[in-house]
């Protein structure tokens, strides 16, 4: 894998990208999509820059940022803040509202039904609510869990995940994806995709829930398991680890993923989900279906374009093929950024 390097480290812009990741979040929160998109992309836009952007003409220089945007940069590297941020008039009720949905695996409904209980704050939690487990581990690491993951120790992880699997089974591969594989300088969580040649579903299913989880738990990596997706075929393991002599924990996704759906694996385990929509969009107006598993032609819709048939594999094993495939250029993932 290329990127290694820490050359996105240090990332001159950090401040600015902070600011408008608190204005994103917001967005998220209210569902506000189309926001949503643009921030998004002047976040990514940001992170690619080598150096600092001060002026509003120099921000409009970059492709995805516009003129509203190109004001707000201007605005928060001249007064280290936004005013925007400080005028949404925020009730105890909203903070409330949005710190509960920070914490792991809470959504609206949970969270809104905490502030009409009248909790405001994480000890309320702690001493008032009634959690389940997965609650009490998104509480108690409410603050290893908010915050980035520097590049260099996404990397660590993948490599002791790698090098526990290989002590066992040379013949698995283990590649980080995620927003690490797309060059990120810092990643919200580490998403590891575990694959091997010539396994199949049955044989990766036995493995993750045999050998991988149980050797990551004993060596003291995995700290906890918060969820485990796991549909006819493929299958994600959700949860904690931490570093040797690391107090922080970090959340982990591990994907195991049978050889031979290891592009189209790869494809969407890369992302970004933005890109992802599109790519799934644009298979489907091609009469095709595209997803974790893999490209499928011949799929028939009904008029209200739900599939009636699932149509037969057209490519699964092959990142590249799947864009030839669907006429679109190859795209390196630092480019896959929407
Ligand atoms: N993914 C997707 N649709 C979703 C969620 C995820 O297609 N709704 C895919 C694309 C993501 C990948 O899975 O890139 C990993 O998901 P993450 O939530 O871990 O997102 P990223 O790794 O892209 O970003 P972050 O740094 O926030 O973890
Ligand atoms: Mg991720
Ligand atoms: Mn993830």
């Amino acid at each position: 894998q290329k990127h290694d390097s820490d050359s996105a480290n240090d990332n001159t812009n950090s401040r600015t990208i902070e600011v408008l990741q608190q204005m994103l979040n917001y967005y998220t929160q209210t569902s506000d999509h189309w926001r949503v998109i643009a921030y998004r992309k002047a976040i990514g836009a940001l992170r690619r820059q080598r150096q600092k952007i001060c002026t509003k003409s120099q921000a409009l220089a970059i492709p995805g940022i516009g003129e509203r945007l190109a004001d707000k940069i201007e605005e928060i590297v001249c007064t280290n803040r936004l005013r925007r941020l400080e005028n949404t008039n925020v009730t105890d009720e909203d903070r409330a509202l949005r710190l509960f949905l920070g914490v792991y695996g809470v959504g609206f409904t949970q969270a809104s039904k905490w502030v009409a209980l009248g909790y405001r704050d994480l000890e309320d939690l702690r001493a008032k609510a009634n959690l389940s487990r997965n609650q009490q581990i998104g509480v108690e690491h409410f603050h290893d869990f908010q915050q980035r993951i520097p590049r260099a120790e996404v990397k660590e992880h993948g490599e002791f995940v790698r090098k526990e699997i290989q002590k066992v089974d040379a013949g698995v591969e283990v590649i980080v994806g995620g927003s690490y594989r797309r060059g990120a300088a810092d990643c919200g969580d580490i998403d590891v995709l575990i694959t091997k040649p010539d396994a199949s579903m049955e044989q990766i299913r036995t493995m993750m829930m045999d050998s991988v989880v149980p050797i990551l738990f004993q060596k003291g990596f995995l700290q906890a398991s918060l969820a485990i997706s796991s549909r006819e075929s493929g299958s994600k393991w959700h949860g904690a680890s931490a570093l040797p002599g690391k107090q922080i924990w970090r959340r982990i996704d591990l994907l195991f993923v049978p050889g031979d759906e290891l592009g189209a694996a790869l494809l969407y385990f890369t992302g970004n989900d933005i890109f992802n929509r599109s790519m799934r969009l644009l298979a489907r107006k091609k009469g095709m279906c595209l997803n974790q598993h893999g490209l499928y032609k011949d799929v028939m819709r009904g008029s209200n374009q739900v599939k009636i048939s699932r149509g037969s594999l057209f490519e699964s094993r092959d990142e590249k093929r799947i864009f030839e495939i669907l006429q679109v250029p190859w795209r390196p993932p630092e480019h896959r950024i929407c």
